[in-house]
């Protein structure tokens, strides 16, 4: 703080009126903001007086306001959040087997629950078609791009870019085949799918009526690699429907009213691991209520818009993601949060 007269109050300088804002802003009592400032020098009545001139500035009653605002909102995503998780569907994820579209929007989609569907794809032809061997056989000399080096970067995910590599199909099978773990992954931003010469690929996936719309096949996305690829814990930002081809996925999920809880980074991910939990630096961690679920060759999985995922393949796995383009005849949500 500043430098302090006998006498006199000190001059109630920029840095003081920042500081008188925040404390009343952080809700820190009245006499006690009175008694830091009588030890830094300002008379009883004065300081009084500073505080009520304070809460009279327009700019602060408004911050106030949208302050009131936010904690009102935060309660109310933590009283959520408490009330789902003495549902039981907090500790398993519900399956629909045989699939039913009615069924699936009005309970799942629209209450924005996950849910596995199982029966919803066995006439596609990709189910039995591709493998790590299929792949190397129809596709081997050709150069695709994969996500490389990931295990010496904790944040691999942030820094995609940077992680962007060039091999033949060929070799990453031969990869796939002989290692384990997370180093390289063919991963949805590699864009695989959307490549001219595995666009053929795309004929072996079906419309999938009172699911998807027909156009949302062409958007399919990719993901290929060996047992131990991990996707680490994150949002999107809208619903996806997760589809296993081959193998199978551990999903870790938490609920969004979680969100305040998992120390987000921009982008959607958390810095959380949430694989070995650290909760001496993530306490708010502590009590989240994370939901397990195995998806399996065959199944699908709707990942609920604003639900956090933490993925790690158990086996050599080939996974579809198709983001949005439900069939429904209004728009399919997203959400708009950067
Ligand atoms: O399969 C994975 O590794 C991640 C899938 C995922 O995060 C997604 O589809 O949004």
């Amino acid at each position: 703080m500043d430098g302090e007269l006998p006498h006199t109050s000190p001059a109630f300088t920029t840095t003081w009126q920042e500081w008188l804002a925040e404390s009343l802003l952080r809700g820190v009592a009245e006499d006690e903001i009175v008694s830091v400032m009588r030890q830094r020098g300002f008379d009883h009545a004065e300081a009084w007086r500073l505080i009520a001139a304070q809460q009279k500035i327009p700019s602060f009653r408004v911050a106030h306001r949208l302050l009131c605002e936010h904690r009102k909102l935060r309660s109310l995503t933590d009283a959520l959040s408490d009330q789902w998780s003495q549902s039981p569907q907090a500790t398993a994820v519900p399956v629909m087997d045989p699939p039913d579209p009615e069924a699936f929007f009005e309970r799942f989609y629209f209450a924005n629950r996950p849910v596995v569907v199982r029966g919803l794809v066995e006439q596609w032809p990709a189910l039995h078609k591709w493998s790590p061997d299929y792949f190397a056989q129809e596709f081997g000399d050709t150069p695709i791009e994969i996500s490389g080096d990931r295990e010496g970067d904790p944040r691999f995910e942030e820094n995609f870019l940077a992680h962007r590599r060039e091999i033949t199909m060929r070799e990453f099978v031969a990869h796939v085949m002989a290692d384990e773990g997370n180093d390289r992954y063919v991963v949805a931003r590699n864009q695989l799918l959307q490549r001219p010469a595995f666009r053929r690929l795309l004929d072996d996936i079906h419309h999938l009526p009172g699911f998807l719309a027909p156009v949302t096949l062409s958007r399919a996305k990719l993901w290929f690699g060996p047992a131990g690829t991990l996707t680490p814990l994150h949002h999107d930002d809208s619903n996806i429907l997760f589809v296993q081809i081959q193998g199978s996925k551990l999903v870790r999920l938490v609920e969004p009213h979680s969100l305040p809880r998992l120390y987000g980074e921009q982008g959607g991910h958390s810095s959380v691991d949430l694989d070995d939990v650290d909760l001496t630096r993530f306490p708010l961690m502590r009590d989240v209520p994370v939901t397990e679920t195995t998806v399996r060759q065959g199944e699908a999985l709707l990942l609920p818009l604003g639900w956090w995922h933490w993925v790690m393949s158990v086996e050599t796995s080939i996974s579809l993601s198709f983001v949005g383009g439900f069939d429904l005849p209004g728009h399919s949500t997203s959400w708009r949060y950067a």
